[in-house]
């Protein structure tokens, strides 16, 4: 199907633009009044994602509230533990909670990979309902955790400041480590293909918690990971967001992907002094300068606009909306991205 604002697309793939595309990481879900309104109703997340026709709402919400130019998938990266027969909970709206974790070979063996729809045909399905809701109108974005982000969910149990019971894991039974992050990879290969066959234009790669690894480690239990997943998906284009691994972007650089996500610690000029122009760059408003006042955000909106350089740019936040940020903030970051008027080179 032909995409009518296709600058998303464009943007990732390095073709020009007439404006910097704009979307939002976590724009679906609590910051609209409508999301809450819907779960107070409907009793809980989980509720939501199951039901397709339900997710689809949540998709669609921001793209007629905020008017953004792609429309992520309203799901959880915790639907492919789950799929793997490892459950989650959502304990308040808030929390992640796995009432089993992963600590031992046995705990793998119980584990399955996900190589059939059971388990994560309901995202499917609301790719499929918004792709004909959209009817084109902007590209659908799909999206899997890294492997390394849902093991140290699945080992943890819980969201954690240093996921150490993964690390440690890391360190102790590396062989263990191994055959899990393989069985997440192949799963998250087979869940990505789905996604893309059911309607997703581009996908997104989360390594939330790719910055508690040391380097060494990252490039040797995540990175690699990240590479299969990459290598095995060519039909559409990937981003890559991995937090907290500035210091890597070169190593980034070298994944067959086409962007890369920055989170808020980066610079863009010093990334693309040190990666050079080949990769398009997404990102990186820290979320809580959405706090400030309206001229504030609209002067680091602009100041971050022009330290991309307008071209291979989609205007993103560092990391996910804030739930509580108000929503005429968020407005105005996405207004001064899609007013932005700069010359096509
Ligand atoms: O709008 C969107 O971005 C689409 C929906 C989306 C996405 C992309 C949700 C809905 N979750 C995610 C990805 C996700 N989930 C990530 C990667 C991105 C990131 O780093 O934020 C992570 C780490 C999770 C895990 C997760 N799910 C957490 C964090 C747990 C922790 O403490 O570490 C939470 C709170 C959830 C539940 C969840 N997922 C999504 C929403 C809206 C919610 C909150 C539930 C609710 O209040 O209704």
């Amino acid at each position: 199907m032909e995409i009518k604002n296709d600058l998303l697309l464009r943007a990732a793939t390095g073709v020009t633009t007439e404006r910097v595309p704009v979307w939002m990481m976590r724009q679906a879900g609590r910051i609209l009044p409508q999301y809450r309104a819907l779960r107070a109703k409907m009793g809980s997340f989980k509720t939501l994602v199951k039901q397709p026709e339900l997710a689809c709402e949540v998709t669609i919400q921001p793209i007629d509230e905020l008017a953004v130019d792609g429309a992520v998938i309203f799901s959880d990266i915790l639907v492919i533990s789950e799929a793997m027969h490892l459950d989650y909970e959502i304990i308040g709206g808030k929390g992640v909670y796995f009432p089993k974790t992963v600590a031992t070979k046995q705990d793998i063996d119980q584990l399955e990979v996900v190589n059939d729809l059971e388990g994560i045909a309901y995202t499917i399905e609301a790719i499929k309902l918004v792709k004909r809701e959209l009817a084109g109108k902007i590209p659908v974005i799909g999206f899997a955790g890294c492997p390394w982000t849902l093991f140290a969910y699945m080992t943890e149990g819980k969201g954690s400041k240093t996921f150490s019971k993964g690390r440690k894991m890391l360190y102790q039974a590396p062989e263990m480590a191994h055959e899990l992050l393989e069985m997440i990879t192949q799963s998250t290969i087979f869940y990505l293909k789905e996604q893309i066959k059911a309607g997703a234009d581009i996908v997104q790669l989360f390594d939330s918690h790719a910055g508690m690894l040391s380097p060494k480690l990252f490039h040797h239990f995540a990175l690699p990971y990240i590479r299969k997943i990459c290598e095995s998906i060519t039909e559409v284009p990937i981003i890559v967001f991995a937090k907290g691994v500035g210091y890597a972007i070169e190593s980034l650089n070298e994944l067959p992907c086409q962007v890369l996500g920055l989170d808020w610690t980066m610079s863009p000029q010093n990334v693309r002094q040190r990666i050079g122009s080949s990769k398009s760059l997404q990102g990186n408003l820290d979320p809580c300068l959405l706090y400030a006042n309206p001229t504030y955000i609209k002067k680091a909106t602009t100041n971050m606009l022009d330290a991309f350089g307008y071209q291979k740019h989609i205007a993103n936040l560092g990391h996910g909306l804030e739930p509580d940020t108000p929503l005429d903030n968020i407005k105005c970051f996405v207004d001064t991205v899609k007013e932005y008027q700069f010359a096509v080179m």
